[in-house]
């Protein structure tokens, strides 16, 4: 049987397990990268580990995210990051130099290689072949030592395209409509390939929006195959000699297949607070909007900012209306400082930001009160902009930019005849920004500089043989990382800090749960469908596990919060029957008599409500390697045992 794009990448990396759907395999990574957010934890993470060099073919921290720098916090955070980098073989790249996927993309990314990132957007890097899985820190921290990285074998979705674009429609408004049909969690256990004809009118950056905001799907990863475009895509940046070529073979077999035809798409948004709430532009097509912001890792390349370039020149933004632009790269920025796009966004009116996450993570641009905004971006969940009734879109750049001069939705395909952007024949390339580690003989003199917000890995214990506990919080379906562990201008500076950032654990739910949980010692968390959904951040496991949470019981998780849930040691138990949801109350008694027992033999779980005087069963589904990690409390624990 012939394989996919996906499955030829896994099997040359394969290194535990098999290629069989629902098992688990290990694999040999070729590169990594993070960023500031969850980067202090990672280095932390691989201090800890106590590998001298990192034993990836390439490892690049970057520093965008908290790039705000209202008190000493995040300047601390980008010392420790680079002094770590320095001394332990990683590439470091300098505030300035921007967006992590971006750059990576640019500069990095291979054909055919494995890349983990401590962000869940790490995908963005199957827009040029590559598997990109987006990881919790510690997985990331594994991998730089050289440990493999586990994954569930995933299934395998085609994603065929047919036709071309209509003019005015784009890469965005493709992955909204996959959204449409396959929703958050239809991603969940699967590998997104797309093929057929219509990937041949897409660009490398076009083809990296859509992998991007595959993360949105719940799924592994979304990968595109290398081709002549990829060829001239490297070319361009200059490094042709990274290219190869690779497709699925013509009797690849898929568990899913969906036809998309690209001439029938129209302009679409997501709707709040769901990415996957899409209704297309005619629809909204009148209604007032406040603010406009075009950017983040899935909209800012340069053929992105061109096409907003050429539909501001001459115009000015509309009076009400807020239009923020921050372009993905420094590379891209420069080029559109010299040749004149930049000049027509200033001249429109438009509030040029520092190239980085910026508004996307709520690092300022938060919209007014119930204030509607338009954005390039790819999450629109409750609260994140950093305002909680804003009223957030997800659009194309080409969308925002005809919004934003008009002051209402408005469908871009009325705009007249669209002005060709022409890619260029060559990108403009200087690495300056990008700081290599140092020579293996000048390590040991390197000093790690840390600062006073920057506070060890908290403390684990293995596996008790029962837990009891109190239910500390029941949410609803769902529930993202964005709930569990809130991001924002004020929050994100505590990233390094878990005692600190606990304290803003649940609070968009509930305000008082950090106290709650706290003053319990030890409890259980009770959530819905696809709990955990959205960001890798493992600040949304290890906040809890400061705070005593002993236990996760759902209806279902999102893969990367799971398998950041084992890794804190953390048990992630979801429910037999999901009508036993009804059978906890907040406050209530619960006991796990038999949970060492029952782990080490592979059994379910018996949950005891002592308060209702209710029994039933969870699953804590487990592979030999998840179950050893667990019952040492955490991967960290289980690499310092076992190497
Ligand atoms: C996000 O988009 O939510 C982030 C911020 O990039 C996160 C990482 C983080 O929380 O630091 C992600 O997507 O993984
Ligand atoms: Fe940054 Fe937003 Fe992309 Fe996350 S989704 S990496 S916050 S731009």
């Amino acid at each position: 049987m012939g394989l996919t794009i996906a499955q030829k990448i896994i099997k040359n990396h394969i290194v535990e397990g098999e290629m069989v759907v629902g098992s688990d395999i290990g694999l040999k990574i070729d590169q990594t990268l993070t960023q500031d957010a969850t980067g202090t934890m990672a280095y932390l993470e691989f201090e800890a580990i106590g590998v001298p060099r990192v034993k990836t073919e390439k490892s690049v921290a970057y520093i965008d995210h908290n790039t705000l720098q209202t008190g000493f916090e995040n300047a601390d955070d980008h010392r420790f990051i680079q002094s770590v980098c320095k001394k332990h073989g990683i590439y470091f790249s300098r505030p300035g130099n921007r967006i992590c996927h971006q750059v990576h993309l640019e500069r990095f990314g291979k054909p055919g290689k494995t890349l983990i990132g401590s962000d869940s957007h790490t995908p963005t890097g199957g827009g040029i072949g590559m598997l990109a899985i987006g990881a919790g820190g510690l997985d990331v921290a594994v991998a730089m030592g050289g440990g493999a990285y586990y994954i569930t074998m995933p299934k395998m979705v085609k994603v065929n395209l047919t036709g071309a674009l209509k003019p005015w429609v784009s890469a965005k408004d493709i992955i909204l409509k996959v959204l449409e049909v396959m929703s958050v969690k239809g991603g969940v256990g699967k590998i997104v390939e797309y093929g057929g004809e219509g990937i041949k009118t897409l660009s490398v950056p076009e083809r990296a929006t859509i992998t991007n905001m595959g993360a949105e799907l719940g799924a592994t990863t979304s990968i595109f195959p290398s081709d002549e475009i990829t060829k001239e895509f490297l070319k361009a940046q200059g490094r042709e000699e990274d290219f190869t070529e690779l497709s699925s073979d013509p009797d690849a077999e898929y568990d899913e297949v969906i036809d998309i035809n690209l001439s029938e798409l129209e302009p679409l948004a997501a709707c709040p607070h769901s990415p996957d709430n899409i209704k297309p532009i005619s629809e909204l097509a009148g209604q007032k909007i406040n603010q406009v912001c075009i950017g983040s890792c899935t909209n800012s390349s340069y053929r992105d900012m061109m096409r907003v370039a050429s539909i501001l020149k001459g115009k000015t933004v509309a009076d009400g209306v807020s239009l923020s632009i921050a372009p993905g790269s420094k590379q891209v920025l420069n080029m559109l400082a010299l040749n004149g796009a930049l000049g027509d966004m200033i001249a429109a009116g438009a509030r040029i930001l520092e190239s980085a996450c910026g508004p996307c993570i709520g690092m300022g641009q938060s919209p007014n009160s119930g204030g509607i905004s338009l954005r390039t971006f790819n999450r629109n969940f409750e609260g994140r902009s950093g305002t909680k009734d804003g009223q957030i879109y997800l659009v194309s750049p080409e969308t925002a930019a005809a919004s934003a001069l008009t002051g209402v939705f408005t469908d871009p395909t009325t705009l007249g005849e669209e002005a060709e952007i022409e890619m260029p024949e060559k990108f403009l390339i200087n690495d300056n920004m990008i700081i290599a580690p140092a020579p293996v003989e000048e390590m040991d003199n390197i000093e790690i500089l840390r600062g006073p917000n920057i506070k060890p890995y908290p403390a684990t214990s293995p596996l008790a043989d029962k837990i009891e506990a109190s239910c500390s919080l029941k949410v609803g379906d769902n529930i993202t990382t964005d709930h569990i562990m809130p991001a924002g201008a004020k929050i994100l500076p505590l990233r390094s800090n878990i005692p600190k950032i606990s304290q803003h654990c649940f609070t968009v739910c509930d305000q008082h749960f950090p106290e709650r949980a706290k003053m319990l010692g030890q409890s259980i968390v009770v959530g819905g469908e696809n709990y955990g959904q959205g960001s890798s951040r493992e600040h949304a496991a290890l906040a809890p596990l400061y705070l005593g949470v002993k236990a996760v019981l759902v209806k279902s998780f999102a893969r990367i919060h799971r398998a950041n849930l084992i890794n804190a040691g953390i048990l992630p138990l979801t429910f037999v029957d999901p009508a036993d949801y009804e059978k906890i109350n907040l406050g209530d008694q619960l006991e796990l008599p038999y949970v060492k027992q029952e782990i080490m033999e592979g059994k379910n779980i018996t949950v005891i409500n002592r308060t209702l005087d209710e029994k039933f069963e969870a699953v804590c589904e487990l592979t030999d390697r998840t179950r050893d990690i667990i019952i040492a409390g955490g991967l960290l624990d289980y690499t310092k045992e076992n190497g």
